[in-house]
């Protein structure tokens, strides 16, 4: 998915020219992956871009530095008008949007403690991140032969830089295999997510999730389709879920501010079938709601020019 260039780029407090955004080499995270960051969505809607959960990934940003021992040297507030500025100075309608809290240059080895901790936050409009056929027609999954990092291992609350390599390695032996999406099962075996996304399942009418014990992200997307569910009095469940869950499902689906809420065809060659009527109810929900088009949930959305 190539980036598409705007002005600007927020770094440490400034506004940065986007070919000026550099770090040096010697970035200790560029070489041991220490470093936390979120993916978030501006959408556009009728009063301009809007922010999706804004406050709840800032906050997780900071959870997951917490884990990292990684002191954010910007408040949850900060963080937003830094979002909100740079979305302004980029001027796009909508886009993605990437924080990233790093070790700044001048320490190296192995105890991050001693850096700096920098922070920077980009945009750039991006399209459907697993395609739009994908979203309106579903998309293919392989479990994949990689085991999702257990929270033991790399912490699985934390989204840290580092442990995308167990995602990255799980991507490409999909894209390789001919497959959209890979699903990691964890540690025990069990269900756990795809390389970038939470997974949902529906069984004879119920919506089934891993709970986050199972070592999976805390998605925000994830909570939002909770939420969702709940409010559109679809039975829910948090449970551990078998490999076998999926090839008998009624439905799957992915949520992820990446993909956003991507409907799943086929797991191991084995046919799920089209969008069923859930997965529709919760998709067409999702995309009213980031549009701004449900009034309901307009304070899930923080309006970057009001
Ligand atoms: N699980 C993993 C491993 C993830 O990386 C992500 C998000 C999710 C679940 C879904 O979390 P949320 O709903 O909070 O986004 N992945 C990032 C994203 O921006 C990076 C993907 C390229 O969607």
């Amino acid at each position: 998915m190539p980036i598409n260039e705007v002005s600007k780029i927020w770094m440490d407090g400034q506004l940065v020219d986007w070919s000026d955004a550099m770090v040096h080499v010697l970035t200790p995270t560029l070489h041991y992956g220490w470093g936390v960051f979120e993916g978030v969505r501006a959408y556009d809607t009728e009063r301009g871009p809007a922010v999706f959960q804004h406050r709840e990934h800032m906050e997780r940003l900071h959870r997951s530095a917490e884990i990292l021992q990684m002191d954010i040297p910007y408040s949850v507030e900060e963080l937003m008008d830094a979002t909100r500025d740079v979305i302004r100075a980029a001027g796009v309608e909508s886009c993605y949007i990437r924080p990233l809290a790093y070790l700044g240059y001048g320490e190296m080895g192995l105890n991050p403690l001693p850096s700096k901790v920098r922070v920077a936050i980009a945009v750039w409009p991006w399209g459907t991140y697993l395609g739009d056929e994908g979203l309106a027609n579903g998309i293919r999954a392989k479990i994949s032969s990689w085991t999702r990092i257990g929270a033991n291992m790399i912490p699985t609350g934390a989204k840290a830089a580092g442990v995308y390599i167990n995602s990255s390695l799980a991507k490409v032996e999909a894209l390789k295999a001919g497959y959209d999406e890979a699903i990691l099962l964890n540690e025990h075996g069990r269900i756990a997510e795809g390389s970038g996304e939470n997974i949902f399942v529906v069984r004879d009418g119920v919506l089934l999730t891993p709970p986050l014990s199972e070592g999976v992200l805390d998605g925000i997307t994830r909570g939002a389709v909770m939420r969702f569910a709940r409010d559109l009095d679809i039975p829910l469940a948090e449970t551990p879920l078998l490999r076998q869950d999926l090839y008998t499902a009624d439905e799957a689906f992915f949520t992820g501010t990446a993909a956003e809420v991507v409907p799943i065809r086929s797991v191991d060659e084995r046919e799920i079938g089209a969008p069923g009527p859930v997965t529709k109810q919760i998709q067409d929900l999702f995309f009213d709601v980031v549009k701004g088009k449900n009034e309901r949930y307009l304070g899930m959305l923080d309006f970057v020019n009001s």
